[in-house]
């Protein structure tokens, strides 16, 4: 609803938007720490047209789990949503995402991926990207970012999912998918941050896009062990039809420093990525 706090080109309060799109009615949402706890305004005035629990970080899958089971005791056709940040998930409640996982607790966990600890002033996260300026990495990121999804997958899950706020229909038909099916599912979308990565606030979309485009973040549904890569990325397939990675890091402040050196080691990880996704795309056919 109105009247929201986030900054302006807030990436996670577009995916908050859509997400209510996508899951309409009958849902819970699970909020761990992190700027989505803040954005959501002051009691009594939530901008959030949901129900919320507002939680910390390691106890946000434990308590969907809960809930999940409370309302089906209950008879209640009510989904609990987890709503987290990258740090969030990478790092500070993975066990507690792990743990849901494994046990194929009934809920869906978005993850909002602004590749930093944004609500405390952009410091880095298992899921910050190599040579990326934070506050924490001063002289840019020397490891790779954590790739979730592919833990996620090793999960044995029914339905993981990856998503970017620049393709608004395909996060909300992964939304809608991901409601009709039971059992643990997990979304994970990219949400570029004007302020964490430095651009103008009026490029959120175009950044969100020019991730997908150059194959950085690959669009895939993963749906009881067989991989599908979708349209929007079916072209990062062919080494030679992706657009170049420049044209996705120059528009940003934080890769400002990058080296040489360390374009061709982002260069390879996202080879690496996709030789891994065309594996698995092998093994099943
Ligand atoms: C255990 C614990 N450590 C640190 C904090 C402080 N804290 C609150 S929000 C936040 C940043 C969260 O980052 P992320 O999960 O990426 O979400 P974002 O703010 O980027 O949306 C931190 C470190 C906390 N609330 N609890
Ligand atoms: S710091 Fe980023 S994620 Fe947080 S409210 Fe501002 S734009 Fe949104
Ligand atoms: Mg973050």
């Amino acid at each position: 609803m109105s009247g929201t706090s986030a900054c302006p080109g807030c990436p996670e309060n577009m995916a908050m938007r859509m997400l209510g799109m996508g899951l309409g009615k009958d849902i819970a949402l699970i909020v761990v720490a992190g700027c989505s706890s803040v954005i959501q305004g002051l009691a009594p005035k939530n901008s959030y047209n949901y129900p919320v629990v507002n939680i910390a970080f390691a106890a946000g899958p434990a308590t969907a789990s809960g809930m999940a089971r409370a309302y089906k005791a209950r008879n209640r056709n009510v989904v609990p949503v987890v709503w987290a940040g990258d740090g969030g998930t990478a790092d500070i409640g993975f066990a507690s995402l792990s743990g849901a996982a494994e046990r194929n607790e009934d809920i869906i966990y978005v993850v909002v991926d602004n590749e930093a600890y944004m609500n405390t002033g952009g410091h880095k996260s298992g899921s910050t990207p190599l040579g990326a300026y934070t506050l924490t990495t001063p002289e840019g990121k020397k490891q790779n970012k954590k790739n979730l999804p592919f833990i996620m997958i090793e999960h044995n899950i029914p339905y993981v999912a990856t998503a970017s706020v620049g393709y608004p229909h395909d996060y909300i038909e992964k939304l809608r998918k991901a409601k009709q099916i039971s059992g643990f599912r997990y979304i994970h979308v990219l949400t570029p941050d004007p302020y964490g990565w430095m651009f103008d606030p009026s490029r959120t979309a175009e950044v969100a896009k020019l991730a997908v485009q150059t194959c950085y973040w690959p669009l895939f549904e993963y749906e009881n062990g067989k991989l599908k890569i979708s349209d929007e990325s079916l072209h990062c397939l062919d080494k030679r039809t992706r657009r170049p990675l420049r044209d996705f890091l120059s528009v940003q402040g934080r890769f400002k420093r990058i080296t040489e050196e360390e374009v061709k080691m982002l260069e390879n990880y996202i080879d690496s990525l996709w030789e891994k996704l065309m594996k698995l795309y092998e093994n099943q056919s």
